[in-house]
C-alpha cells in the first residue's frame, strides 16, 4: 500500500502546484481568485487584442490523462495564437466540485468552456447559465447532456470502445474464458457508463467471458486499489479485471501484483502507456487500449475557438480540428475522433515517452 499512498500524494502535490500557480496568477486581471486550481497558459495576444480565453475543465486535477489533455490544449493555443487556456478542475472528481469551478469561469466571462463531465445532468443548469451569457460550451471525453452544451467531442465510438475492452479481456483471460469484473470510475461518469453499456451489449459476442461484477473506484487511486483487493478476495476464480479508466487500471494492476496474483488474474482496459509500462513489464497487464489524450485536448480547443468565431456547431455540423482533420457531429451533437489504439510489451515503452 506504500506506493499507493505515494500515488495519492503525487496527485495531491499536482493539485497543490496548480493552486500555487493560481496564487502566482492572482495578481493578473484576467484570473479570478475564485477558480479552484486554475492555471492559465497559452500564447500571448498582440497588445491591442485581448486573448480569447478558454476554460478547459478536467474531471479532477492530478489525473495524468487530463494533464495530457492540457498539453494538447496548449499546443492548439500556440498554433492559433491569441488564445489563453485556463486549465482547471476540482481536486476530486465530483459534479459539485465542477459546478464551483464552472461558476468561477462564468464570473471571469471566459469566451468558451470545454468540460469533461463528472455527471451528464448535474452540470446542465450551470452550463445553460454560461451559454445564456454568451459563453460557448462544449464537452469532451465525458459528455454533458445535449441541452447543456453545443457539441460533444468523443474520443472514439462507444460501441468500439466497449468491444475493444472485451476483446482485450478475452485475449488476457487464460484460454480466453472465465470470470471478468469491471472496475469503473465514478458511478455518474458519462463516458465510463456508456462504455460499460457498450461492453454489456457486446458481451454475447464473447460468451466464454462472464462479467460477474462492476465496482467503482471513483478515479481515486486508493479507492480503486481497495475495490480491486475486495474483488480479488470475493471472487477467487476471477480471470480478468477490466478498468475503463486510466486511474483505475493502474491501481488494479498494482493490487494484483501486491496480492501475488500476477499470472492468475490479468488487468486490462484503458490506460496511459507512461503509467502502464511498468505493469506490462511486471506481467499483470498483457495489453490495454487508449486514444491520444493530447490530440483530444488539441482538438477540443480547435473546436472551441471556431465556435467563438461564429462557426455553427451542433447536429449535422462538420468542423475542422486542425492537424487532426475534421469531425462531423451526429443528431445528438456528438462527434467521435478516431479508433482506440492497443498497447502491449512490443510498443508500450515507445509510447510511454509521449503520454
Ligand atoms: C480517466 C478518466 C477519463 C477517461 C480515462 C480513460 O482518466 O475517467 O474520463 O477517459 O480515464
Amino acid at each position: 500500500m506504500r506506493k499507493m499512498t505515494g500515488l495519492r500524494l503525487a496527485a495531491l502535490a499536482t493539485a497543490a502546484l496548480a493552486t500555487a500557480a493560481l496564487a502566482m496568477l492572482s495578481g493578473c486581471a484576467r484570473q479570478s481568485p475564485g477558480a479552484p486550481g486554475a492555471a492559465a497558459s497559452g500564447a500571448p495576444a498582440t497588445p491591442s487584442t485581448a486573448p480569447l480565453r478558454i476554460g478547459l475543465v478536467a474531471k479532477s486535477l492530478g489525473n495524468g490523462f487530463f494533464d495530457a489533455v492540457h498539453k494538447g490544449g496548449d499546443e492548439a493555443a500556440r498554433e492559433l495564437g491569441g488564445v489563453q487556456i485556463i486549465f482547471t478542475g476540482p481536486t476530486t472528481p465530483t459534479a459539485e466540485g465542477q459546478i464551483e469551478v464552472l461558476d468561477a469561469l462564468i464570473a471571469q466571462h471566459v469566451d468558451a468552456i470545454a468540460v469533461s463531465a463528472n455527471d451528464p445532468d448535474a452540470l446542465v443548469p450551470t452550463l445553460r447559465k454560461a451559454m445564456q451569457r454568451g459563453i460557448k460550451v462544449l464537452s469532451y471525453d465525458s459528455a454533458v447532456a445535449p441541452e447543456g452544451r453545443i457539441v460533444h467531442l468523443a474520443p472514439s465510438s462507444d460501441p468500439l470502445i466497449g468491444d475493444t475492452c472485451l476483446q482485450l479481456a478475452a485475449a488476457a483471460a487464460p484460454k480466453g474464458q472465465g470470470q471478468a469484473a469491471i472496475l469503473s470510475a465514478t458511478p455518474t461518469s458519462t463516458n465510463q457508463n456508456a462504455w460499460i453499456g457498450a461492453m454489456q451489449a457486446a458481451a454475447p459476442r464473447y460468451p466464454a467471458l462472464k462479467i460477474i461484477a462492476t465496482v467503482y473506484g471513483d478515479d481515486l487511486s486508493d479507492k480503486s486499489y481497495r475495490e480491486t483487493v475486495a474483488l480479488l478476495k470475493r471472487y477467487p476464480d476471477l480471470a480478468v479485471i477490466i478498468a475503463p479508466t486510466s486511474v483505475g487500471i493502474v491501481a488494479a494492476a498494482k493490487a494484483v501484483e501486491d496480492e501475488h496474483l500476477t499470472g492468475k488474474v490479468y488487468v486490462t482496459g484503458l490506460g496511459l502507456p507512461s503509467e502502464m509500462a511498468g505493469h506490462v513489464h511486471a506481467g499483470s497487464v498483457k495489453s490495454f487500449a487508449i486514444w491520444n489524450p493530447i490530440d483530444l485536448g488539441y482538438s477540443v480547443v480547435q473546436l472551441a475557438v471556431q465556435l467563438v468565431h461564429g462557426a455553427r456547431g451542433g447536429p449535422g455540423a462538420t468542423l475542422s480540428i486542425g492537424r487532426m482533420g475534421q469531425v462531423t457531429f451526429d443528431a445528438a451533437g456528438s462527434g467521435p475522433m478516431g479508433k482506440p489504439f492497443t498497447y502491449d510489451a512490443a510498443n508500450v515503452a515507445q509510447f510511454a515517452a509521449v503520454f
